[in-house]
């Protein structure tokens, strides 16, 4: 091609790339705010709902199941037609002609979008988001342009390059996520179909007074799964559909066996109270909440592949590779669990859905694996779990400690009557007393919230009257051994912080 046919390729093919990587942003809101619909999606929406039924027979007689294909080529094609004559308004100097255009364009798609299911007047915002995007990348293209005088915008060929590539990038990315959005989609729908079995042990209601209540600031006695803190290394949370999810057990047993999830959640389950701390979780710290748990009992599962008496660890693995390992004597007949449900609910994605192990007493890098799919018995001399190698302490008991939630660290009071108070948890022994000490005083008994259980937090409180000036509020806690909390402090690395959580504040 001669190079006078090439440029005069560039003005059509711009406005293909402007148009279509305004109608791509468009779609990408779209599929990250569930009720948006893109706006070839709403456009499209219309143009089924609105053809003739005649000219619809005729589609669907002539390109049978590929209606909606169809309809998409058509718009695909429009798409093509009008960013062709959009480039050459441009480049010809109808800046404003094209950008009319554009804003035209905005204004079907608006109108189309309203009248989509589930609509409210924030469903025109892909539709704006297109043509905004739309006109950022024509005058991206026309930038060089010192204005266009006598009628004319030049397009260097290296901004075509550049935004060409940008909007195929979009392209990639946009699929990329539209892919992973959609498979979320249909894990989350199969999580809330999962029917949660009936306890063979039920605890009692959760519905009990939570004195969170009326103590503004205290954490919820059961922390709700929104509000529950998250680690782990996923990059993505793993996306498992129960019909694909199975459990092996095997490693230094006799019986190594595979079960499926209706196999485990048919055996018998039982609820857990219990708090779950993260080792890194600093002395006051938000890396700990306590939950309902519905799962099975663990040391049955191990028990059924009978171990051999040299396996000294018990090994697990998650689909996306993490592993965690705790002695085998753990399972000294507390309630560890395979967890399927947390307060009430399937084990939400970021939680470990479809299932995750819970042992009462133990740091979560030892111990609870999420997305687990495999079980191993094994030797600590053999085998490291996923942070040990990376200096963590291969044994990870949670420490007994005790938090100020009300007043925060370094805040401004008024002077007067307030609470202060928090949580404080010692599994497995339970909470015996907490204690608080204000300006190095003496050590105040703290009321007690109400006892779930000896592996959940206990909630504290004391009333204040704050006088005027600075103060230093300490707390510590005692466990049913009469073992007081540990002053010394010690970072979380490598086996977990302690000391007393002391704040500062000041009232004014
Ligand atoms: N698959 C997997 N499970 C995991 C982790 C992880 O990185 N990957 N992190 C562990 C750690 S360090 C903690 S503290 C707990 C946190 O559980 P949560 O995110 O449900 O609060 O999960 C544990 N289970
Ligand atoms: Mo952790």
């Amino acid at each position: 091609m001669s190079p006078s046919r090439v440029r005069s390729l560039r003005a059509p093919w711009a406005g293909i790339v402007a148009l279509s990587g305004g109608l791509l942003g468009g779609d990408f809101a779209a599929q990250l705010v569930g009720n948006w619909n893109s706006p070839v999606t709403s456009i499209g929406n219309r143009i089924i709902n609105h053809v003739p039924s005649g000219v619809k027979s005729w589609v669907i007689t002539v390109f049978g199941g590929n209606d909606k294909k169809f309809l998409i080529v058509v718009i695909t094609a429009a798409v093509l037609v009008i960013g062709m004559y959009i480039g050459k308004m441009f480049i010809n100097g109808g800046v404003t002609t094209s950008y009319a255009i554009i804003g035209a364009l905005a204004v079907i798609g608006s109108i189309a979008s309203v009248f989509d299911e589930q609509a409210n007047f924030f469903s025109i915002l892909p539709s704006l988001i297109s043509a905004g995007v739309s006109v950022a990348l024509l005058k991206w293209l026309g930038r060089e342009s010192s204005v266009k005088t006598e009628g004319s915008v030049e397009i260097s060929r290296r901004d075509v390059f550049k935004v060409s590539s940008v909007v195929a990038s979009m392209a990639v990315v946009s699929t990329i996520t539209g892919r992973y959005l959609k498979e979320r989609t249909k894990i989350q729908l199969d999580r809330i179909s999962v029917s949660l079995p009936k306890p063979a042990k039920s605890l009692k209601a959760t519905d009990l007074i939570d004195p969170a209540d009326s103590v503004p600031g205290l954490s919820k006695l059961y922390t709700p799964n929104a509000e529950f803190f998250r680690i782990d290394t996923a990059i993505q949370v793993p996306h498992i559909l129960t019909s694909e999810w199975s459990l092996k057990i095997d490693g230094l047993v006799e019986n190594p066996f595979e079960i499926s999830y209706d196999q485990l959640i048919s055996r018998p389950t039982f609820e857990l109270d219990n708090t779950i701390s993260c080792v890194s979780n600093e002395v006051g710290g938000p890396l700990v909440g306590n939950a309902r748990w519905l799962g099975v009992r663990l040391d049955d599962l191990i028990a059924e592949a009978r171990p051999l008496a040299r396996a000294d660890q018990i090994m697990s693995y998650s689909k996306d590779g993490f592993s965690a390992g705790f002695p085998t004597a753990v399972l000294d007949g507390r309630d560890a669990m395979i967890a399927i449900a947390m307060n009430g609910e399937a084990l939400p994605l970021e939680h470990g859905f479809p299932a995750r192990i819970i042992v009462p007493g133990l740091y979560g890098y030892v111990s609870a694996t999420k997305w687990l799919t495999h079980i191993e018995l094994t030797r600590f001399d053999k085998k490291q779990g996923y942070w040990v190698p990376r200096g963590w302490a291969a044994l990870a008991p949670i420490k007994m400690q005790s938090r100020i939630d009300t007043p925060t660290d370094f805040s401004d009071l008024s002077p007067g009557k307030m609470a202060i108070a928090g949580v404080a948890w010692a599994p497995l022994e339970g909470i015996e007393k907490v204690e608080v000490r204000i300006d190095k005083g003496v050590w105040v008994s703290a009321v007690l919230g109400p006892e779930i259980a000896n592996t959940t937090w206990r909630q504290w409180w004391i009333d204040w009257d704050a006088p005027v000036g600075k103060h230093e509020i300490s707390v510590r806690a005692v466990n049913k051994k009469g073992v007081t909390q540990t002053s010394v402090p010690a970072s979380v690395d490598p086996d977990g912080a302690q000391g007393w959580h002391t704040i500062n504040v000041e009232s004014a």
